[in-house]
């Protein structure tokens, strides 16, 4: 077979083109491809909804890979073990109900089931604000600003693009990134006790597991808080390399998502993005 470069090229823009097209309207616009997000978008993708999830970085899988100080293993709590079995990561039990994974096995089996699932990755995007609109009075979020990574870090003045949801989760981790955007931006309050971002919390592992899933809900209309950015968010302690509360997380959130879609028979399309099992 003779291999014509500008083939190869026409391939690259031609189908990037279409996944990106079909992928400006979609029923949730997830920021940040760590565990949480990933976890929720697979649960999204296999309920059926169009789900993107948009990544600043040049690897999906946030802070999942260094597990903890870069010893490459995580740990987990009993909870979580049925999520690890249906994602289908190895997992090794060890003493009291705790469990350790090799985090490189962990985090590319997520991003590989969150894809398979159908949810589309676009990596090396960032989000660098929100859409809202008033819907019956009311403010909401109704999808996100992007732009190149690298156009943001060179502080390039290119405008950026946009995005419609129908919701937008805020998986940014430790600087939950758009819940300052709201606040700072639309000059609104949000859904906490001092209807501003609170703030995360020193570190304490139990506490921090169960308030990072206590903690994942909507923040504002249209936008839902899940992983680091819940306890930054609505004020939690952090919990270090234990990493049950935010695959629980994910879970609970695509939950809380899948109800309201269902309820409001909001999605846009019956998922278009091909599944790959
Ligand atoms: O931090 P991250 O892994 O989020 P998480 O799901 O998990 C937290 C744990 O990894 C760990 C922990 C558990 O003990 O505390 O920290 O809450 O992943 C967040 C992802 O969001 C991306 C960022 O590059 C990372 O991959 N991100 C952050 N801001 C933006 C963004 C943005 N504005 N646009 C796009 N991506």
């Amino acid at each position: 077979m003779q291999l014509e470069d500008t083939t190869i090229s026409r391939l690259i823009i031609d189908t990037y083109n279409k996944k990106f097209l079909d992928s400006i309207m979609v029923d949730v616009a997830l920021v940040g491809a760590g565990p949480s997000n990933m976890v929720a978008a697979y649960y999204l993708s296999k309920a059926g909804f169009k789900t993107a999830i948009f990544e600043a970085k040049l690897a999906p899988g946030g802070g999942m890979w260094g597990g903890g100080m870069m010893f490459n293993e995580i740990v987990l709590q009993e909870d979580a073990i049925p999520i690890v079995k249906e994602l289908g990561i190895g997992y090794q039990p060890q003493e009291k109900g705790y469990y350790t994974l090799d985090s490189i096995e962990a985090t590319s089996t997520i991003i590989s089931k969150a894809v398979k699932a159908g949810t589309r990755i676009f990596n090396l995007i960032k989000v660098t604000d929100v859409l809202f609109r008033e819907e019956n009075n009311v403010l909401r979020v109704c999808g996100l600003v992007i732009n190149w990574s690298p156009v943001e870090k060179l502080g390039l003045p290119v405008d950026p693009l946009s995005i419609h949801a129908s919701f937008v989760v805020d998986g940014t981790g430790h600087p939950a990134e758009i819940s300052h955007t709201v606040t700072r931006k639309m000059r609104t309050k949000l859904e906490t006790e001092t209807g501003d971002v609170i703030g995360e919390m020193p570190l304490w592992a139990e506490k921090g597991e169960q308030f990072t899933v206590s903690n994942t809900k909507e923040a504002f209309p249209g936008l839902y808080v899940t992983g680091m950015a819940a306890n930054n968010t609505f004020g939690g302690p952090r919990m270090g390399p234990i990493f049950g509360g935010m695959l629980q997380s994910g879970k609970k959130v695509a939950g809380l998502i899948i109800k309201k879609l269902d309820k409001h028979g909001q999605a846009h399309t019956t998922q278009t993005t091909p599944k790959h099992e």
